[in-house]
């Protein structure tokens, strides 16, 4: 039996809308306060390799992942901690990549956001754009060859994952199929630096849609209230039969393309536009103007996640990283990495297990 590696704290049915905010308000500021750590951690040296962060993004990715239900399939993007959170990754999982712990998901031998847990509809990101989405359309052939029904995909990408081939395959191979797949493009106005006038020849993304012959939806990405409106129809009309939907955020990067990048490129006007709104702090005030929450709650919610980061951050330090000495550092599809192995192997225990097939 393998044990569960998600743990969805805030899924299930909300009773209110209002109870949903809440949901999604609290992911995107764990979010944030993670990403702004780790964006810490990095600068001091403490990271190695890439680190890719998702501030300007979580209302929009944390209301997708926030309507899925188990047996649901979820491929994120280097943008979505906050739907990583929503579909129930554990801050544990995050941190042990980053810090390269041998008890992570990843072993200690990535250093960011590859990870993930398959078996549970959690899928590890291929770094290639627009190649999770023909992953996504295969793990629902599965189900449906299983006879499974009422189950959707979720896959993100950027605008400029939109200009891939693997992209228009994926898409067209899911209309053709009629498979329940959502595909959700976060424009956030740049493919690395690239603007969207020299990525994009049509005059809106959601455009594309016309062309697979599947339906549209458009949303304010920094809008927390709308995101979560239209991703909820979205995701009900693909789950009910509908076929794939594409939805397309409107919103602004607040980071550079990874820690590296320091994001010059972005007109300070285009900040100051409503495209480059927070959107934690749209949903604050939402929150609070709707009297769903007192500031006293959202200081409370703050000190909780500042408490949970900590102690995931302090754990991962704590954990051993991979040792050149005992490990060979051969691929990383050892027999050790399959999600059979329920328990994190310790890492005395690392060079038996490494017996490749
Ligand atoms: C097929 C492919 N081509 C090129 C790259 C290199 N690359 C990584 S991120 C990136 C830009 C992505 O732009 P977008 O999808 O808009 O996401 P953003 O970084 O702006 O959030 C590119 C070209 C890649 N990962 N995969």
């Amino acid at each position: 039996m393998v044990k569960a590696a998600l743990n969805r704290p805030f899924a299930g049915e909300a009773q209110s809308f209002a109870e949903l905010f809440v949901r999604a308000f609290r992911v995107m500021l764990l979010a944030r306060m993670l990403d702004d750590k780790f964006a810490g951690l990095y600068r001091t040296g403490k990271i190695y390799g890439g680190c890719f962060l998702g501030r300007g993004q979580e209302a929009y990715s944390a209301a997708g992942a926030l309507l899925l239900r188990p047996g649901d399939v979820y491929a994120p993007l280097v943008r979505d901690a906050a739907g990583r959170y929503a579909f129930g990754e554990s801050l544990l999982d995050a941190a042990r990549t980053y810090l390269g712990s041998t008890l992570g998901p990843m072993r200690g031998r990535d250093g960011n956001i590859h990870r993930g847990h398959p078996r549970e509809g959690l899928l590890p990101m291929i770094s290639h754009l627009g190649a999770m989405i023909s992953v996504v359309n295969g793990m629902l052939f599965a189900r449906r060859m299983k006879g499974q029904s009422g189950v959707v995909g979720l896959a993100s990408i950027g605008d400029g994952g939109t200009s891939t081939g693997a992209f228009h395959e994926a898409m067209n191979q899911a209309s053709v199929e009629r498979l329940p797949l959502v595909v959700m493009i976060a424009n956030n106005q740049f493919a690395y630096s690239t603007p969207n006038t020299r990525e994009l020849g049509c005059h809106d993304l959601a455009d594309k849609a016309i062309g697979y012959g599947v339906r549209a939806h458009k949303v304010d990405g920094t809008d927390l209230a709308a995101c979560l409106t239209v991703t909820a129809a979205a995701i009900q009309e693909a789950r009910d039969g509908g076929g794939p939907q594409i939805i397309v955020g409107t919103l602004l990067r607040m980071c550079g393309h990874g820690e590296h990048d320091d994001a010059s490129y972005i007109d300070p006007s285009l900040k100051q536009s409503p495209v480059g709104r927070d959107c934690l702090k749209v949903a604050e005030d939402h929150l609070l103007r709707e009297g769903w929450a007192k500031p006293a709650d959202v200081e409370a919610w703050r000190r909780e996640a500042t408490q949970q980061i900590e102690e995931a951050i302090a754990t991962a330090q704590r954990e051993p990283a991979p040792d050149p000495f005992t490990h060979d550092w051969c691929a990383i599809a050892a027999r050790h990495l399959l999600e059979t192995h329920s328990d994190p192997v310790a890492p005395a225990d690392v060079r038996g297990v490494l017996d490749l097939p």
